[in-house]
């Protein structure tokens, strides 16, 4: 049955009416439930060996178009829509966004499980079924604050299974019940997300925004991605989340692997476990305990094959995000599982007596990275240069024990999402160029670098950066109510707000643009700072740069000297949607961490890919994108990550000498608490944020600031350059190919996984 008809039908059985006669909300159920059906018949991916992604965040965001795109249906169903007057990109605005992710580590999990099943591998997601993702943003006297977040609706891509588990949390039981989302590949079969929740939870629990009652488990347990972590009570619920994870995971595996017939004793040979940052380093214990207590199993044993079965990745050299529980708190929450953690513990110690390799610490802290490195097979970092640091200082102490287990995997994107269904314009130029190969084989992308002379395609690149500014400047009138010029430069920061990432090193550049326009120096071309971002609710120092971005996203718009050649817009509630407009449309990529900070980055690949190009700082996967599309194609500045390492190691960089010999910083941070910001904002905010910018700024925004003002002001006299900028563009979607999650995730398997 062709789609139209099959949906056809499918609207008769639901509603009784015809295609023409339905409204967006009821085409996208029927639309959804045709899908879904459609997926199931393409049958669940096989193989003697399966891969486990598990991981506290999924961030997958809609799914609607994807999956029509992956079981290649979306030409026709578009076309058999507008056959009926109906447009689906706007039935794919019915569709609510799961936000089950902060950010990278959970929208990187999204696009691994894409690849993992367009590769044909069998491979399934485990994670949890938050009720609430994370928090919606709204903005209230220009300060964040924070709503809860819901996404399931009687009819969603959740299917409820007849699996369920008891999981303990010493004596007390909860029952789990998995819900299942099927994940096709392209032009591919398919695997499973497979989400775990209880049935008991309380959605009316929830007070005023995301507030709610930290006590009762069976109420809460599932009610929320990471609930604030500044409490104890807090905490505990988080080690409660992660339990309940790997222990339905654990379960779920070795249940597989009986229903298979296979040997548990084998079971590296049938399973591999890849543990997404330390949030399921409790699978490892739990596992080992479940083995020995239930499956007769002597320790040692046990310990090998978990051993040979589980392997992890990291996420952040960040210290204060490595966790490190309170022996206390795990004592309390899994009792079940410490006599097992001392005994890995004790293990550990009498072999290696460097007090930096051990688990539990003098202070009773359990280091939950540690017991992945020592009982994990593999341990890798998510960039070249993240991986090297990892090796050089953070984890330098394993890496002497362990150099076989260490090893990189560059970070990738799914080319599904960011590129054939976010701008489906840039997708059908680039296959009128080169054909349709780089949808299986992005390394294909390459072939656009024999057209960089071709004059027609330049001009086709950059008509539809124009075309997806256009439609971006009509979705920020609807929903910020700003009026944008589509002719300024569009110059975009996205990412969650940390200091690490310096959004505030961005507003005081647009402070020092701000200035420099009202004493009569104009820029020739307009520019657009975009910024789009939520802030931890407890983290204060974050809130604040949100507020002051606020407020001169206020004074800049409104003021009639400035207002023609520059605005500043940030963005309510950024999220997977939102970057999926703001992506296409980007012309500078702000990828500005302090080198050495950012472990890879992947907004970076995603605006690369889409023809933006970079402004950024020699970190994360900014390393590589600078390697291959060479120093022309790029905007790079400030200090390196040795120089940074060292000033650390030395304590040497002080704020206040760079706040004080530069009269251009001090103007931009004074500006921060001048009348005109007060007049808008919140006194204290401004104060705060001022202060620690001068007194301490651990992130060293003002050791940047300098050279990223001179090197942000000259992208934007090159961007009068037509012809070079074009080029540019057109070079960085060439060299994008290696940044496709396909490629990450034949790495993974060729290296670590060996599915086949
Ligand atoms: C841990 C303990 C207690 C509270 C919170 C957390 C926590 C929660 C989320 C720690 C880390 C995260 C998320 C980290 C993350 O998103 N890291 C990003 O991972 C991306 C994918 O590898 C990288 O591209 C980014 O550079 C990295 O910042």
């Amino acid at each position: 049955m062709n789609v139209k008809a099959n949906l056809e039908a499918v609207a008769q059985k639901m509603y009784s009416k015809a295609i023409k006669e339905l409204d967006d909300s009821q085409l996208y159920f029927a639309i959804l439930n045709m899908t879904k059906d459609l997926m199931k018949d393409k049958g669940v991916i096989k193989g003697s060996k399966k891969i486990y992604y598990i991981s506290a965040e999924f961030l997958i965001g809609k799914l609607l178009s994807n999956n029509l795109i992956n079981l290649g249906i979306y030409e026709e169903l578009d076309a058999a829509l507008k056959e009926e007057g109906k447009e689906l990109s706007r039935i794919e605005e019915v569709e609510p966004e799961p936000s089950l992710g902060n950010g990278g580590l959970g929208r990187l999990a999204a696009c691994f499980l894409d690849s993992i099943a367009s590769l044909g591998l069998p491979g399934d997601g485990i994670g949890l079924n938050y009720h609430f993702g994370l928090f919606k943003q709204v903005f209230q006297d220009r300060q964040q604050t924070a709503q809860k977040n819901d996404w399931i609706e009687a009819q969603s891509w959740l299917t409820k299974t007849d699996i369920s588990f008891p999981v303990y949390f010493g004596k007390k039981k909860v029952v789990s019940r998995l819900y299942d989302i099927d994940v096709i590949g392209y032009e591919q079969g398919m695997n499973k997300l497979h989400l775990f929740d209880i049935e008991t939870i309380d959605e009316s629990i929830v007070k005023d925004g995301i507030d709610f009652d930290k006590a009762d488990i069976d109420k809460n347990l599932t009610l929320f991605l990471y609930p604030d972590d500044s409490d104890e009570a807090g905490q505990q619920l988080r080690i409660y989340q992660q339990y309940f994870m790997v222990c339905n995971g654990a379960q779920l595996i070795l249940k597989e692997m009986k229903d298979n017939g296979y040997d548990l004793h084998k079971m590296y040979d049938h399973a591999v476990i890849q543990i997404n940052d330390t949030h399921p380093t409790m699978v490892i214990p739990e596992l080992i305990r479940i083995l020995t207590e239930d499956e007769g199993f002597d320790m040692d044993e046990a310990i090998d094959v978990v051993s040979r079965t589980c392997a992890y990745t990291n996420h952040t050299i960040l210290a204060e995000a490595l966790e490190k529980w309170p022996v206390k708190y795990l004592q309390k929450v899994v009792p079940q599982l410490m006599p097992i953690i001392w005994e890995l513990d004790k293990r550990a110690s009498i072999k290696y007596k460097d007090p930096k390799v051990q688990i539990i610490d003098d202070n009773m802290r359990v280091h939950m990275a540690h017991i992945d490195i020592h009982y994990g097979f593999s341990v890798n970092g998510v960039a070249a240069i993240h991986t090297e640091i990892l090796k050089d200082s953070e984890l330098n102490h394993f890496y002497k024990i362990y150099p076989e287990k260490f090893n990189n995997k560059t970070n990738g994107i799914t080319f599904r999402r960011w590129l054939l269904s976010c701008n489906r314009e840039l997708a059908a130029c680039i296959t009128n160029t080169i054909g349709s190969g780089y949808k299986k084989n992005a390394a294909e992308l390459e072939k656009l670098m024999e057209h960089l002379d071709d004059e027609a395609l330049l001009t086709a690149v950059k008509a539809i950066k124009r075309t997806k500014k256009e439609e971006l400047v009509a979705y920020l009138k609807e929903n910020e109510n700003q009026d944008i010029n589509p002719d300024s430069i569009f110059d975009i920061q996205v990412k969650r707000l940390h200091e690490y990432k310096r959004q505030q090193m961005n507003a005081l550049y647009i402070i020092h643009k701000y200035l420099e326009i009202k004493g009569g120096k104009k820029p020739s071309t307009p520019i657009t700072f975009i910024f789009g971002a939520k802030a931890a609710p407890a983290y204060v120092i974050a809130q604040d740069i949100i507020h002051l971005l606020l407020c001169l996203e206020e004074i800049v718009n409104n003021d009639p000297d400035v207002k023609d050649y520059m605005k500043v817009v940030m963005v309510e509630n950024y999220n997977v949607s939102y970057a999926e407009k703001l992506i296409p449309a980007c012309d500078i990529s702000e990828q500005i961490s302090l080198a050495s900070k950012e472990a890879s980055g992947t907004g970076n690949m995603k605006f690369m890919l889409n023809g933006a190009v970079t402004l950024g700082t020699s970190d994360g996967a900014n390393v590589e994108i600078h390697e291959l599309v060479g120093d022309d194609n790029i905007y790079i500045f400030g200090e390196k990550s040795e120089q940074v390492i060292e000033h650390y190691a030395k304590a040497d960089y002080v704020s206040r000498n760079f706040y004080e010999k530069s009269s251009v910083i001090k103007e931009a941070i004074d500006f921060i608490t001048s009348e005109e910001v007060v007049k808008v904002g919140n006194q204290e905010r401004l104060n705060r944020l001022k202060n620690e910018l001068i007194n301490k700024d651990w992130f060293m925004t003002l050791l940047d600031l300098e050279d990223y003002i001179a090197t942000k002001d000259k992208m934007f006299e090159d961007y009068k350059d037509e012809a070079k900028w074009k080029r540019m563009m057109l070079v960085n979607i060439a060299k994008a190919g290696f940044f496709s999650s396909d490629r990450t995730i034949e790495e993974y398997n060729r290296d670590i996984w060996k599915l086949r």
